[in-house]
């Protein structure tokens, strides 16, 4: 399978959007759907962002706004579970939850409704008492999703597990235990998981962000990386993530492999 860019751009968390969603004004969603599918999206991350009032409301409307537009499929990007449920009431086509943890109550409520709508889990290596650091704590929580994947009947392949990289400017020790852990995750079934992961935390509120963001992409996807919510819009970074691919033998080298990679 080829890398999988999920763009991130459609969320609360940056300010035109922010201000979108409390207007219900539809345009600024709708200009950036469009623009990082022409950029190659292969899902758009859909979070409604930390003000929105109603996120039930604010979901279900922010689906039926951007699939007016285009039909990239969806990544429903929230904690909140109802709202999450209403994004997927109106999916046209089968969309990705993001994210179940590995906590007992979330998982008995994300994965019947995964299989109920036909969608895939992001599902992310910690629990109540947050993130482990060593790759062994983490990979002991994918290995409890990978389990209640068994248990739920949801297909291995349609589990992304999402080790969660941290800013490094403040928890550099997290980098390579998260690499660590996407080489083992792939031991975890047959066939394995996928993987996946936010690449834009890594350089929160650190200088030249673009050239972190693309030097730990390539990093990630030698240890196992399938897909990442990052921003389609950086050509340097999405150029490294094609090359990348190709030099892994994941698609057929020609002189266009970058605009082939895109226009997948
Ligand atoms: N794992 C999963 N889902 C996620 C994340 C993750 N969803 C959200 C996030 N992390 C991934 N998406 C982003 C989007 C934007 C930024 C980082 C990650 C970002 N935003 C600027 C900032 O905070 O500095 C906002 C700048 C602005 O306001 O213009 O960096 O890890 N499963």
């Amino acid at each position: 399978m080829a890398f999988e860019m999920i763009g991130e751009r459609i969320n609360g968390m940056f300010k035109d959007i922010g201000e979108a969603v409390a207007k219900f004004d539809p345009k600024p969603i709708q200009e950036w759907a469009i623009k990082q599918t022409e950029a190659g999206a292969h899902w758009l991350d859909v979070n409604v962002g930390p003000t929105a009032t109603d996120r039930v409301k604010a979901m279900r409307w922010m689906v039926e706004v951007i699939q007016e537009v285009c039909d990239t499929p969806l990544c429903l990007d929230s904690t909140n579970y109802d709202a999450i449920e209403a994004g997927l009431e109106v999916c046209k086509k089968p969309a990705l939850i993001n994210s179940c943890p590995a906590e007992r109550p979330k998982i008995e409520r994300v994965f019947p409704m995964a299989k109920k709508y036909g969608a895939g889990i992001i599902c992310l290596t910690m629990d109540k008492s947050g993130i482990p650091k060593s790759a062994d704590q983490r990979i002991a929580f994918a290995m409890e999703l990978v389990a209640a994947a068994d248990e739920f009947g949801i297909p291995y392949d349609m589990i992304y597990i999402d080790p969660l990289i941290l800013p490094c400017n403040v928890a550099q020790d997290h980098a390579p235990e998260v690499l660590e852990t996407l080489r083992q995750v792939k031991t975890l079934s047959d066939p394995p998981p996928k993987t996946t992961l936010g690449l834009s935390n890594v350089s929160q509120n650190c200088a030249n962000r673009p050239l972190i963001n693309r030097t730990y992409a390539v990093m990630a996807i030698t240890c196992g990386l399938d897909s990442a919510i990052i921003d389609v819009c950086d050509d340097d970074l999405v150029e490294a993530i094609a090359t990348a691919d190709m030099l892994l033998n994941r698609s057929i080298y020609c002189d266009s492999w970058v605009k082939v990679f895109r226009q997948r």
